[in-house]
């Protein structure tokens, strides 16, 4: 884990970059307690621990399926899916994938024991944090985190995409959804600890996998929540991701912006979605 110290930023963005509809803005100063985040999101190897004491079985495992992108499940997988989802047609359910199966009954992670784990519910993400002595962060703390000391940028690591023309996350390059170039070297997952870290130690908060932070989720976030240690608890039909995917590209989904936000209800979980915990200092 890693302090965070108490302060004083700029959340949220004001910039035509931004999808209003997602509730981005308006850009306001919010001030946070000092607590603490770890600099990775959680891993295969952390979540099999967790496992193994507990016994825990996700939500994935008891629906006995999970949305897998098209291009990651094998050709064999591909043809048992029975459903495409008509909004969204590069996610197959898939029967049997879970977090040691991502792709389905077929794949494993034997190889990537250091990548984020994968399908895992909200509702698996809190259990975890309970198991470990922690929490998710919330919305505010993980946007603060996030900027790394930075003050009004895109990144967490500056404004331009690419610095000194290296890869700086892992995202989608190529035309999504049908052609994945990887030139930031990753088609699915990368390790937690790929690229440079940001100005607070911190891995990865843009791009590779979606992280769950504690807020429900509303696009009304920065107009109805306070400006100290601001959460929105009142329950929606949905709780708050953020730091986008390896399957975000600018054209279809710029969300791997320190200020951009999703969503998704809190029994779904998806093969481009993990959590990374926090804790309180007090
Ligand atoms: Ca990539």
């Amino acid at each position: 884990m890693v302090t965070i110290p108490a302060g004083e930023f700029m959340m949220g963005t004001n910039s035509p970059e931004g999808f209003p509809a997602d509730g981005e803005g308006p850009a306001r100063m919010v001030t946070i307690d000092s607590f603490q985040i770890n600099p990775y999101a959680v891993t295969n190897a952390d979540f099999g621990r967790f496992v193994e004491a507990t016994g825990y079985v996700t939500e994935a495992e008891r629906f006995g399926w999970s949305y897998v992108f098209h291009l990651l499940a094998s050709a064999e997988t591909k043809e048992r899916v029975a459903n495409v989802p008509q909004a969204v047609p590069w996610w197959l359910v898939v029967h049997g994938a879970y977090w040691a199966a991502p792709e389905g009954l077929d794949s494993n992670i034997s190889e990537r024991m250091n990548h984020p784990v994968v399908h895992i519910s909200w509702t698996d993400a809190n259990a975890y944090c309970e198991w470990a002595g922690g929490r998710l962060p919330t919305e505010a703390e993980w946007e603060y985190a996030a900027r790394g000391g930075l003050e009004r940028k895109t990144y967490p690591w500056g404004d331009l995409l690419k610095q000194d023309g290296k890869h700086q996350c892992n995202i989608w390059q190529g035309k999504f959804p049908i052609k994945n170039n990887a030139s930031d070297g990753y088609i699915g997952t990368a390790p937690v600890d790929a690229y440079e870290p940001n100005g607070f130690g911190l891995y990865n908060v843009s791009g590779n996998v979606w992280e769950w932070c504690s807020d429900w989720f509303t696009p009304a976030y920065h107009k109805v929540t306070r400006d100290l240690n601001p959460h929105y608890n009142k329950r929606t039909d949905k709780r708050s991701m953020r730091g986008g995917s390896y399957l975000c590209h600018r054209s279809y989904c710029n969300r791997y912006r320190v200020a951009a936000r999703s969503s998704n209800t809190p029994d779904s979980s998806t093969g481009n979605c993990g959590f990374r915990i926090a804790r309180s200092l007090v």
